[in-house]
């Protein structure tokens, strides 16, 4: 492990790590008084990936409770599988094949033997990489899933409600996401594939219109969209509807940001140093779009509310300035000025679980130019002194 420095290469100012506290002022200001605001990240570590790891995901890859962390390798076609030691460092990292220039990394129980699995979407060979968990941290022999080109993504979820785990994948030369259904063995079946507005980067699921039925936000590049499929609940879709975006859209996250039951959605834009957030109106739609600024060229996303006051914060993986972006929410669709932490070189993905296990939830950056991955431990509400 080595302590956060500020690295040479960022152009913006760093706020050393325990010192960040967002104090709001003026009218609209947040909570009210007496709620907490401070969003800090007393200690920071980094581990080393494999060769320029663009994704990072976390969840539980042996036996015991505590979170591991899942890394796709682009540069070395692999996966690194870091298991946790439950206060926020991990083990030697071991490593996986993945297929051609893996870009992303997702963690589910694919066939159903109550042990995780990773899903690894490989843009150069167009395929999503099966890896079967054995329970202990260890993964078999890789199965690859053809889903066309451009897989840049994929995300796991029970789109047809059988209980089993289904994938969706973004092919973004082709302006489409491609779906698979699980038998719950391990083996999927084709699930269709569904137009998309044009570069479709990355997908999240969720129930948007809260009619129990996973539902589909897809992260479309090229085209300074958001795509909404609502789900049929049968693993079909109906036609997309779009939302225009900032510009560039990268990541896209669910998450309830204002006070409303309705699901809203967060994207990241990369060419407009932007979050554009949109606030759920139930019934799949969204208000007009608001922007949340970040530094340059925010990446990864995570929706979460890092500081225990209830409200959804925002934190992005900044390219362009190796930083992250924290974002504190006021619980009515507003953030307050983001605040900065160095990462290591070249962050493009970002993601969320509690790491040392204090009930406050940490982050995680994958620095590509680093062959790292950054852990930022939070000290939240929950946390011990
Ligand atoms: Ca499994
Ligand atoms: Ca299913
Ligand atoms: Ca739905
Ligand atoms: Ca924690």
């Amino acid at each position: 492990m080595t302590a956060a420095v500020a690295i040479a290469a960022c152009v913006i100012a760093m706020a050393p790590a325990d010192t960040l506290i967002h104090r709001p002022s003026g009218p609209d200001a947040g909570p009210p008084p007496g709620e907490p605001t401070e969003i800090r990240f007393p200690v920071i570590s980094d581990e080393r990936a494999g060769n320029y790891p663009c994704s990072v995901a976390i969840g539980f890859l042996d036996a015991d409770t505590i979170p591991d962390l899942a890394v796709a390798n682009y540069g070395s076609n692999s996966v690194s599988v870091l298991l946790g030691n439950g206060d926020g460092t991990f083990q030697a990292r071991r490593e996986f094949p993945a297929a051609f220039l893996p870009y992303t990394v997702a963690i589910g129980d694919l066939n159903r033997d109550g042990r995780a699995d990773l899903a690894v979407a490989s843009e150069g060979s167009g395929q999503v990489t099966e890896l079967l968990g054995d329970g202990k941290g260890g993964f078999g022999e890789r199965r690859d899933l053809d889903v066309g080109g451009g897989a840049y993504s994929v995300a796991i979820g029970d789109l047809d409600k059988d209980g089993n785990a289904d994938l969706v994948a973004s092919n973004l030369n082709q302006n489409r996401v491609t779906v698979l259904l699980g038998r719950g063995d391990g083996t999927f079946r084709p699930g269709g594939s569904y137009a998309t507005a044009h570069g479709p980067r990355s997908a999240t699921i969720a129930d948007l219109d809260l009619d129990g039925s996973p539902d589909l936000a897809v992260a479309c590049f090229n085209s300074n969209a958001v795509s909404v499929l609502l789900g049929n609940g049968d693993g079909t879709f109906r036609r997309r509807r779009d939302h225009a975006a900032g510009q560039s859209p990268y990541s896209v996250q669910c998450g309830w940001i204002d006070g409303d039951p309705w699901p809203d959605l967060a994207v990241s834009c990369l060419a407009s140093n932007s979050v554009s957030i949109f606030l759920g109106t139930g019934n799949g739609a969204f208000r007009r779009r608001r922007e949340v600024m970040t530094a340059a060229q925010p990446y990864g996303l995570a929706v979460v509310d890092l500081n225990g006051d209830g409200r959804a914060d925002l934190a992005t993986a900044d390219l362009a300035t190796s930083t992250i972006t924290v974002a504190a929410g006021k619980g009515d669709g507003g953030f307050l000025r983001g605040i900065q932490l160095a990462t290591g070189r070249y962050p493009q993905c970002i993601a969320v679980g509690d790491l040392n296990q204090d009930g406050a939830p940490d982050l995680v950056t994958a620095n590509t130019a680093s062959n790292t991955v950054r852990i930022f431990l939070n000290r939240g509400k929950g946390a011990r002194p």
